[in-house]
């Protein structure tokens, strides 16, 4: 077996982060994992699962009982409800781009209604030729697409808006975001076949919750790449996130992805209604409010070192983290060890794909000092992620939607992170 080669242990930046290559080489002479393998001297014993036969095949998979840690948290509501909440994606946990469907966040607004589909329609009225009504045995038959991407509240990461740093973890503070395949059929279809009429500028959503979540969309985005989502990571969706059919708007904020898809109503003006009035609007600090911020911002947040998962003790590691953005595809994110100081490019796993996460790895030699690491992505509109500083500026103090500012987390020598702001 070849060693590791010395080279690749070189810093390229402050406080032991290595050069992106030790990801990029795959086989043998990929140095990173021999750096970290304890050694054998000779054939393992057999393990006592390995004596008898294994359990039998089942209906439904579910994870391994060593993993029941992972898990949506926290989970929260409303005072005197249970319904309107949210529950957050286990980032820390989690590998790859795609979301398991059990894991996505949820933000319900009066709960998750029990639809039968038989009983459910979608109506498409307002200024069209023709009204039309959908179920989704019929939508089946219509021609469909796959988009793999991110939906992210726009309340996510809002935690880092606090004027002192929280005591958080990857999921408390930005598991408001989850990736996933969505399949359904493009709006536009629907729409022509309505017919659109001439003065017709927006669409009204609204959903057939008991909150009647609705929200205004312009016309433009719905003929771009609005579906109707059908299909979740290939099953039918989850009632959390839309059973039998959501609304669902590429790269824009969560909450105009309307779930439980009730009503398409065409108007030559937005509906002004509660979600994007009095919330999901952000207050400048001059007192003006600035309505219908669609596009989430560039971010990135490390997964791994993050609280909760400590360092086992000085060595190599690798810090692996996720970046996104609602306006296109990431272009590349730089890693720092030493809280800003000085940075290192991260190497991106191979799905880079549009309004999706994407998965950056680093690798990085710890000196079991002290050290404060920071993610910053910039994607293909040459957007790049601010500091807290200027994600900060102009904002009322009040203000928490769409803050896509730098996560720092700081290691401490017993291997511990935590949330700190630089
Ligand atoms: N009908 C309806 N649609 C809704 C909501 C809701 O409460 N009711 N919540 C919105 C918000 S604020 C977000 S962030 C996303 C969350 O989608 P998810 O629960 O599938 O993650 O759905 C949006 N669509
Ligand atoms: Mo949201």
């Amino acid at each position: 077996m070849s060693k590791p080669d010395q080279s690749d242990l070189i810093p390229v930046a402050g406080n032991g982060l290595l050069h992106r290559r030790l990801f990029l080489r795959t086989g043998l002479g990929a140095g990173a994992a021999m750096l970290v393998a304890g050694r054998v001297g000779a054939e393992p014993q057999r393990p006592p699962w390995m004596r008898t036969p294994g359990t039998g095949m089942g209906e439904s998979g579910a994870p391994s009982p060593f993993e029941d840690h992972v898990v949506r948290a926290p989970v929260g509501s409303q005072p005197g409800t249970t319904g309107a909440g949210v529950s957050r994606t286990p980032l820390q946990h989690l590998d790859g781009i795609i979301t398991p469907s059990r894991l996505h966040f949820e933000r319900h607004h009066s709960g998750i209604p029990e639809i039968d589909p038989d009983r459910h329609r979608l109506v498409i009225h307002g200024l069209v030729d023709r009204p039309l009504s959908f179920d989704a045995e019929t939508l089946d038959r219509y021609p469909q697409v796959s988009r793999i991407q991110f939906l992210e509240c726009s309340g996510n990461s809002g935690a880092l808006t606090a004027p002192e740093p929280v005591d958080g973890n990857c999921a408390s503070i930005h598991g408001l975001i989850s990736a996933s395949e969505w399949g359904g059929v493009p709006l536009g279809v629907l729409l022509e076949e309505a017919g659109l009429k001439p003065e017709g500028k927006w669409v009204v959503a609204a959903g057939a919750d008991a909150a009647a979540m609705s929200r205004s969309v312009p016309l433009e985005k719905i003929l771009d790449d609005a579906i109707v989502a059908l299909y979740q990571n290939g099953e039918r969706l989850r009632p959390s996130n839309g059973y039998p059919m959501r609304l669902f708007l590429p790269g824009w904020e969560g909450n105009a992805s309307v779930k439980w898809l009730r009503t398409l109503k065409v108007t030559d003006a937005p509906a002004m209604a509660k979600d994007e009035t009095s919330k999901y609007s952000d207050l400048d600090a001059d007192g003006q409010a600035r309505l219908f911020t669609f596009p989430m911002g560039v971010k990135s947040v490390i997964t791994s070192p993050s609280p909760g998962l400590a360092l086992a003790g000085p060595g190599v590691y690798q810090i692996s983290g996720v970046a996104w953005s609602g306006r296109g595809r990431i272009r590349s994110v730089e890693v720092s060890a030493d809280g800003g100081v000085s940075w290192a490019e991260a190497a991106l796993d191979e799905h880079v794909l549009s309004r999706c996460l994407t998965r950056f790895r680093a690798a990085w030699q710890w000196d079991g000092g002290p050290a404060t690491l920071l993610s910053r992505a910039v994607d293909e509109t040459g957007a790049v992620q601010p500091t807290r500083a200027s994600a900060m500026a102009g904002r009322a103090p009040e203000s928490f939607y769409h803050y896509n500012g730098m996560q720092a987390w700081a290691v401490n020598p017993e291997g511990a992170s935590r949330n700190v702001y630089v």
